[in-house]
């Protein structure tokens, strides 16, 4: 008998399956009946090796020295329970105009109209302060009304002193409090089962959309980042 204290792990993870790809605005999208998580960065974030920490996996999600890479939405279901919407990179400058096209009709047109859509999770890299484009999504995110999580990835990356000045500095630029940034690191796993809860949680709890309805609004049309700066 062993008297060690085991933190129970929020997801364990018993089933994984790639569902399938979203290629354009209005696209191949999957079965409404399993609640929705997308995960949104700017390409190079470390979007891909979150998603491996977050189900354990080590090659799951494609870990890339070449941004900009993905340009459709991957679907996956998790235990049978929920989908992980990987999104495509924003940000990457050296994309060909014809896909910036594209980029931006898909993205707004699946965070706007998932009808499973529960919760976004938003990447963001801790030592830099959030990009144009971070702020044009951030803004989105909040028009659109979904409840949005800030992850701040590579915080492996900071000594103790420079974690505390970064988190100050984006707490300070996004208006948030402290406890609404998620520190993260891929490298050692800090954040991974504060995150892993957050995400059922979300998938438990009711659709934001519902409150929309009682009041009978449309919700307004608003401008996504395009993902056409570095
Ligand atoms: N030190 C450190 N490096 C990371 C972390 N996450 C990602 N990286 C590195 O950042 C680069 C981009 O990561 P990737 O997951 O492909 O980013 P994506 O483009 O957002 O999917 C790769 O070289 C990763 O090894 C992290 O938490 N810590
Ligand atoms: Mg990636």
């Amino acid at each position: 008998m062993s008297d060690s204290i085991i933190t129970p792990d929020p997801l364990v993870i018993r089933s994984l399956e790639f569902i399938g790809p979203m290629a354009e605005a209005g696209g191949w999208r999957p079965p409404s009946e399993l609640p929705e998580i997308a995960f949104v960065g700017r390409s190079n974030v470390g979007k891909s090796s979150l998603l491996n920490r977050l189900v354990r996996r080590k090659a799951f999600a494609r870990v890339s020295n070449t941004p900009g890479r993905t340009r459709e939405i991957n679907f996956f279901r998790v235990n049978n329970t929920f989908v992980l919407a990987d999104l495509p990179g924003y940000g990457y400058a050296r994309i060909s105009k014809e896909r910036k096209a594209a980029w931006k009709p898909l993205i707004e047109g699946y965070l706007r109209r998932s009808p499973m859509l529960r919760g976004v999770v938003q990447l963001l890299d801790v030592r830099h302060d959030p990009t144009s484009d971070d702020d044009a999504m951030l803004s989105f995110l909040a028009d659109v009304g979904v409840p949005t999580l800030l992850v701040l990835t590579k915080i492996d990356k900071l000594r103790a002193r420079e974690r505390d000045e970064r988190l100050q500095a984006l707490t300070d630029h996004l208006g948030v409090d402290p406890e609404q940034l998620m520190p993260f690191s891929s490298v050692t796993g800090e954040g991974r089962d504060d995150l892993a809860e957050a995400v059922v949680s979300l998938c438990a709890a009711r659709s934001w959309r519902e409150h929309d309805d009682e009041d009978g609004a449309a919700a307004p049309e608003g401008a996504p980042p395009d993902g056409s700066h570095a």
